[in-house]
């Protein structure tokens, strides 16, 4: 089984990013922690990718077309990208769940709306690091019920 996790813009910046907003945890401790929970379910593989470019993230999201899941924190990309959408719309076979460490909900009016959100599985939101765990879980089992583990 094999899963991305997808970082788009300014979340290299996690742990010195508006702490009180995204929380203290680096980008790299939230991959080692992902490791953790995949070494846990095992016959997990997972890859991590950041980059603060649109087009890079739609390459990446296709590059990993015939993969099982994508896990996708798509930063201030999920409130303006159709790009995104539609590469995701593309990958039929992956189970994607989006992510973002803060509630978009609590905060201003332009990050209520998610271009993402339409063609994910489902959203996970305000949970901070653990919304990445939670993804896991979520894709993990629904590849599992699934027959694809
Ligand atoms: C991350 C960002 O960079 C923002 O642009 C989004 C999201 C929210 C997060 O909470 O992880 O609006």
């Amino acid at each position: 089984m094999r899963i991305l996790v997808l970082n788009g813009p300014t979340l290299n910046m996690l742990g010195t990013r508006e702490p009180e907003v995204y929380g203290t945890l680096t980008l790299a401790d939230i991959e080692e922690m992902v490791r953790q929970r995949a070494a846990e379910l095992g016959e997990v593989q997972v890859a991590f990718q950041q980059t603060n470019h649109e087009g890079e993230l739609v390459d990446m999201i296709l590059a990993h077309r015939d993969w099982d899941g994508l896990i996708i924190n798509p930063g201030a990309y999920t409130h303006t990208s159709i790009a995104l959408a539609d590469a995701i719309s593309a990958c039929p076979d992956l189970v994607v769940a989006e992510v973002h460490l803060s509630n978009v909900h609590q905060r201003e009016e332009f990050r209520h709306h998610s271009y993402v959100a339409r063609v994910a599985w489902g959203q996970i939101t305000g949970f901070g690091w653990r919304g990445y765990l939670a993804a896991l879980d979520m894709i993990y089992g629904r590849l599992v019920e699934a027959g694809r583990a």
